[in-house]
């Protein structure tokens, strides 16, 4: 049984059910089905396409399958807006850009601008609430101080998103990774409903870093809540081990990936009032180093229970003492029994 939504918040979100399912697949189906709204390819080598719903990721896969599906519920529209590729199907708009290297000497004006041209695509096509976003970053923590390519990606994110409305309650939930190449890839998911922001009492908002971690804070959420008639989705940002605004454990990846198992319980707990338990529907996670891979993944594998696929990657985080970080899709599990 779910347990009561705010009146007020159900009144304004609860019309539309959920409108897509995650799936895997080992290979880019050919040709992709009319309902998809994105297809993620995870590989070093770019997939033979150019649908705008097909979202390559070069990167080396380390665990879990190569190919990720929103499969949606209703018919789909794709298209093209300048450079941003989007599909839509009435309820959620699937997004991505890519910016190259060479557009990349001056990453705070560039993100500035590549998010005020994601909010004024998102809200021209009806879908004003930016639920979710990736970024991928070549080189992330290169450059000394403020300079560093993270910090000024930071600044020029949320030099863009202080100025729309109420920013701060409804900020996006985000990941943030570093690539060895690819530029500026971003990635965005936003719905005709907004969400609800989740914060985590273990942890300082992003939005609210102290100075030391860059001239602007991170514009996002630890996790989104998405009340869906059908039920609620807990969408959980890139979550690593912070607790406070401090990186804990650097140097013991093992203890690294308990912090964060402790974070995304405390991310579940959050959104107790909407679901008397979440089940994981998928994870993705990062690592800064393969080799780690065999001591930490039973220990990842029993985070999540044998059943959900876990894509791990080979990435850098976005602060260099991080080895590892972790996001999931959490669905309410509405057959449970409310807990005890
Ligand atoms: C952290 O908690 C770790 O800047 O969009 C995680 C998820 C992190 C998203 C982002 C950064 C971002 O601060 C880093």
């Amino acid at each position: 049984m779910r347990a009561r939504v705010s009146d007020s918040f159900l009144s304004a979100t609860a019309a539309a059910s959920r409108p897509y399912r995650v799936r895997y697949a080992d290979r880019l189906p050919q040709p992709l089905p009319e309902r998809v709204l994105a297809c993620i390819v995870r590989d070093p080598v770019a997939p033979d396409s150019d649908d705008p719903r097909v979202l390559h990721l070069p990167v080396e896969r380390l665990a879990g399958p190569a190919v990720e599906l929103w499969e949606s519920v209703a018919p789909v529209r794709s298209g093209r807006d300048a450079d941003i590729d989007y599909a839509e199907n009435d309820a959620l708009l699937f997004g991505q850009v890519c910016l190259p290297q060479c557009a990349l000497d001056a990453v705070a004006g560039q993100t500035r601008t590549l998010y005020q041209r994601i909010d004024a695509l998102i809200r021209r096509r009806g879908y004003p609430g930016l639920l979710r976003v990736w970024h991928f970053l070549e080189a992330i923590t290169e450059g000394e101080g403020d300079q560093e390519r993270y910090r000024q990606f930071s600044l020029g994110r949320h030099q863009a998103i202080a100025q729309m409305p109420d920013f701060e309650s409804c900020l996006p939930a985000a990941t943030a990774i570093g690539l060895s190449r690819g530029g500026l890839r971003v990635w965005f998911m936003a719905t005709r409903q907004r969400a609800r922001q989740v914060e985590n009492p273990r942890q300082v908002s992003a939005f609210r870093y102290p100075r030391q971690y860059g001239p602007r804070s991170p514009s996002f959420s630890r996790a989104v809540l998405m009340p869906w008639a059908d039920g609620a989705d807990l969408i959980v940002s890139g979550t690593a081990s912070v607790v406070g605004h401090e990186t804990v454990h650097a140097g013991a990846p093992a203890q690294q990936w308990r912090e964060i198992v402790e974070n995304l319980a405390s991310l579940q707990r959050q959104g107790a009032e909407e679901a008397t338990a979440w089940s994981a529907e998928y994870a993705t996670v990062y690592l800064r180093d393969a080799a780690l891979l065999p001591a930490l993944l039973p220990a990842i594998r029993d985070a999540f229970g044998p059943d959900v696929p876990v894509t791990i990657l080979r990435a850098d985080i976005c602060r260099d003492d991080l080895d590892v970080e972790a996001e999931a899709l959490y669905r309410a599990d509405t057959a449970s029994e409310p807990r005890p």
